[in-house]
C-alpha cells in the first residue's frame, strides 16, 4: 500500500442526522474557516479540497424512525455517498481527512478505507464505544452505532450496503468512559480491545498507545484508519461537542495519540468528528476548533522531527 501518500484530500462533511442536536453540521465549516487547509499545506502535503460535501443526489422525502432507529434513510444515504468519496481518494493514493459532522459518518469513511485496504485497522478514539446495536441502543441515535454496523453485529435493510468488513481483532479503542451496559457486553463477548481512561491513568498514554498498536498491528505493517471523536478529549479542552463526558484525555494525551500514529508512517485515513460550534460560548468554540485543527496537524506529522 501507499506508505507515504503526498496528497491529503480534505472532505468537509456537514452532517448532523445521526444525532439530535443541531450545529454539528457546522463543524467542518468552522474548521476550514480556521485555516485547516493552509495548515496542512504548510506541513508539505499537497492538499485537495473540493468544498464541503453537498450530498447533491440525496433527497430523502419521508424518513420516519424504523423501530428505534432515527433518520435511517438519510444517514444511510449520506454514509454511502461518503464511502464512495473516501474510497475514490484512497484508490487514487491520497490520504482522506474527513471533517464531521456526527460520528455516524464513520460508517462511510471506514467502509471507504477498507474498500482499498481490507487489512486496515481502526483506532477509535472516543469517550463512547459507538457500538450499540438495534437491540441495545438506548437512544436510536445512529452516531452511537457505527462500529456495530461495520462489524456486522447489527444490520437493517436500509444499511444493507454496509459490508461487515471490519474484524473484531482489527478495532481498538482509546479514551472510553461512557459505555452503555449493552455495549460493555458486546465488547466482552467479541473480545474487542479497549483502553478506557482508567488504563490511560494507570499506564500512561505512551504505554496505552503501544499496547493498542500491539493488539491490532503487532508487526506495524497494516494501514491505520484513525477515527477521532473530539469528545474523547476532556470537556475543558474540547467543550463544544454534543455528548461531553468529564474526565477525558488531556490536550497532550490527545495529541500524543496522533503523533504516535504519524510516527508509524501507516496512517491511511483520518476522521475528526463531533465538533459542534453551536454549543457553548464563542471562547469555547474557538478552543474546540483550534484543538481540532492541531490534532489533524499532529496526525499528519507536524511534530515529527
Ligand atoms: B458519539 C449513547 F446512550 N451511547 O448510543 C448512544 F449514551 O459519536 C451516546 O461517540 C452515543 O458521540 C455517543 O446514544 C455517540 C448514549
Ligand atoms: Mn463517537
Ligand atoms: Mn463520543
Ligand atoms: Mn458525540
Amino acid at each position: 500500500f501507499i506508505k507515504d501518500p503526498k496528497t491529503v484530500a480534505i472532505i468537509g462533511c456537514p452532517f448532523s442526522g445521526g444525532q439530535p442536536r443541531a450545529g454539528v453540521d457546522q463543524g467542518p465549516i468552522h474548521l476550514v474557516e480556521a485555516g485547516i487547509i493552509d495548515q496542512v499545506s504548510t506541513l508539505g502535503w499537497k492538499t485537495h479540497f473540493e468544498g464541503h460535501h453537498q450530498f447533491e443526489n440525496i433527497h430523502v422525502e419521508h424518513d420516519p424512525p424504523q423501530g428505534i432507529l432515527k433518520r435511517p434513510k438519510l444517514v444511510s444515504a449520506v454514509c454511502k455517498s461518503l464511502s464512495e468519496v473516501v474510497g475514490k481518494h484512497v484508490h487514487n493514493g491520497a490520504l482522506p481527512v474527513t471533517l464531521g459532522g456526527d460520528h455516524s459518518l464513520a460508517m462511510g469513511t471506514i467502509s471507504g478505507t477498507l474498500s482499498k485496504h481490507p487489512d486496515a485497522v481502526v483506532i477509535w478514539v472516543d469517550a463512547h464505544a459507538d457500538i450499540n446495536t438495534i437491540e441495545t441502543t438506548p437512544t436510536g441515535n445512529i452516531h452511537g452505532m457505527p462500529a456495530a454496523f461495520l462489524l456486522g453485529l447489527t444490520s437493517a435493510p436500509e444499511f444493507a450496503w454496509v459490508k461487515p468488513i471490519l474484524k473484531t481483532n482489527s478495532l481498538v479503542y482509546i479514551g472510553l468512559r461512557d459505555i452503555d451496559p449493552g455495549e460493555k457486553k458486546i465488547l466482552k463477548q467479541n473480545g474487542i480491545t479497549a483502553f478506557s481512561m482508567h488504563e490511560v491513568d494507570k499506564y500512561g498514554i505512551g504505554e496505552v498507545v503501544n499496547r493498542a498498536l500491539d493488539a491490532v498491528n503487532p508487526y506495524r505493517d497494516r494501514p491505520i484508519h484513525l477515527t477521532f471523536d473530539v469528545d474523547a478529549l476532556d470537556p475543558d479542552v474540547a467543550p463544544s461537542t454534543g455528548t461531553p463526558v468529564r474526565g477525558g484525555l488531556s490536550f497532550r494525551e490527545g495529541h500524543y495519540i496522533c503523533e504516535a500514529i504519524a510516527e508509524t508512517g501507516l496512517l491511511a485515513a483520518l476522521d475528526l468528528m463531533e465538533v459542534n460550534p453551536s454549543l457553548m460560548a464563542e471562547f469555547d468554540v474557538q478552543k474546540t476548533v483550534s484543538v481540532g485543527c492541531s490534532l489533524v496537524r499532529s496526525a499528519l506529522g507536524e511534530t515529527l522531527l
